[in-house]
């Protein structure tokens, strides 16, 4: 028999809605204790033997021998030379689209990125001061999963935050360097990369070895070591997020040309056979179109296979009452993309509270945010854009709180900062506000 896409077909009005609703959202990450355990000798051993532990893991995993990790460094002017290298179509494309990513963050930076502050009454100055990190690391994966597009997702907001020094790892099993991958980083800002991979590039970029500097920071995706590696070092770094598999939710009203929902569908299973697509419409008929196209269209697709077992796995159709519930259900799941596929999704748009991206439009298809619209596409998912954000600028900024009290100041402040502090039983602190008290009381708390 042919291959086949059956994504599930339900309805809201069905009495078994609710439990085949939460069945097929259902996703959870199992986490492995041999690769835990793995993972937390390899950093172990990392630490404590640094270059090299990281020369032996690389020749075991990925077959790559090197006298030194100074080796396997790239400079930015290798980076530059990779760039150059590649056709001029390639070149123009990762060009066009890094400037669009750049323009995006640094309209974000100007909106929420700065540092600000304020005088009250008392001449005080309060205010929060932004500052770059020093320097960070960027993980991206090696073999099917690199994505040049990812590269610059992850190094350009940090660029434009200003960050001191962008170190790239990217595992290369045997030596094959993704000329791609090396052009998107040079185009995007990074100065440094090695070809080191797993939980052994991640301890060395967290911990710091002879020739890997430590960074303060560590994003981009990577498989379950690379994952269960970033959850072990948070602390020591920080870390941007542990990614789960994507997500495209289409919200339709019907009038989209179908075989373009079918296409926006694939396109998300296209990545992982964990991938999760699912159409929201209140019309029956236009779900059956999208069906019929996802029939004709599948075998046409190169990776016929994953998305089929994307859309057999966890795909899903559901027919809604209204575009109203249709709303309302996209915020119970709080999709990583969401499409509002629709000709008037500006009336949609207000409803739409969870959701990692919200693609407006029948001409927004999420490609075009994955790799050249100017977002970024490192988004939240498995409902976590409940409570999360994509990444951004703000993620290689921090924050300092900034305080000059004046001496009028310091007068009314004195009282209250020292009653709480003697009902806390901390003279000290007490003592500190009230000696600059134009009349210094006497301590509390002795005789
Ligand atoms: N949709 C992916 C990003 C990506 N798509 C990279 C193509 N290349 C996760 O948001
Ligand atoms: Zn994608």
């Amino acid at each position: 028999m042919s291959l086949q896409a059956q994504p599930l077909r339900l309805a809201t009005s069905a009495p078994d809605f609710e439990a085949a609703f939460k069945a097929r959202l259902h996703w959870s990450a199992d986490q492995d204790a041999a690769i835990e355990q793995r993972v937390a000798d390899i950093l172990a051993d990392v630490r404590a033997r640094g270059d090299a532990a990281v020369l032996e893991y690389t020749e075991r995993f990925d077959g790559l021998r090197a006298q030194s990790l100074q080796a396997l460094e790239l400079n930015a002017g290798e980076l530059k030379a990779a760039f150059e290298a590649l056709p001029a179509a390639q070149r123009q494309a990762l060009e066009s689209a890094a400037r669009r990513v750049r323009s995006y963050h640094e309209a974000q930076k100007k909106a929420s990125g700065e540092s600000w502050s304020y005088r009250d009454e008392d001449g005080t100055l309060l205010g929060q001061k932004v500052t770059p990190l020093d320097r960070v690391g960027i993980y991206v994966p090696g073999g099917k999963a690199a994505y040049p597009s990812s590269v610059l997702m992850n190094a350009i907001p940090a660029h434009v935050a200003g960050v001191g020094e962008i170190i790239m790892v990217v595992p290369t099993p045997r030596g094959e360097k993704n000329p791609l991958v090396l052009a998107a980083a040079h185009v995007a800002g990074v100065t440094r990369a090695f070809t080191i991979g797993g939980a052994q590039a991640v301890a060395a970029l967290a911990y710091g070895t002879a020739t890997v500097p430590a960074v303060d920071k560590i994003t981009g995706p990577g498989n379950a070591y690379v994952a269960a590696a970033k959850r072990r070092v948070f602390g020591t770094v920080g870390i941007d997020m542990i990614a789960g598999p994507s997500e495209i939710l289409v919200l339709a009203d019907g009038s989209t040309p179908p075989e373009w929902v079918a296409m926006d569908l694939f396109s998300q299973a296209e990545h992982d056979e964990l991938a999760q697509s699912i159409l929201l419409c209140p019309d029956a008929d236009y779900i059956a179109a999208v069906q019929r196209e996802i029939d004709r269209l599948l075998p046409t697709m190169p990776r016929a296979q994953i998305i089929a077992a994307s859309l057999n796995g966890r795909g899903a159709l559901i027919h809604t009452r209204d575009m109203e519930e249709a709303c309302a259900i996209s915020n119970r799941i709080a999709p990583e993309h969401l499409e509002v596929s629709s000709s008037e999704p500006h009336r949609w748009e207000p409803l739409l509270r969870h959701a990692g991206a919200i693609f407006l439009g029948a001409y927004t298809s999420e490609s075009l945010g994955d790799y050249c619209a100017g977002p970024n596409h490192v988004l939240p998912t498995s409902g976590t854009a409940r409570f999360s954000s994509p990444l951004g600028v703000y993620d290689f900024q921090k924050r300092s709180s900034l305080i000059e009290v004046s001496e009028a100041g310091a007068q009314v402040l004195g009282p209250v900062a020292a009653e709480l502090a003697y009902g806390e039983g901390l003279q000290a602190h007490a003592r500190a506000a009230e000696m600059r008290l134009a009349q210094v009381p006497p301590m509390r708390g002795t005789s």
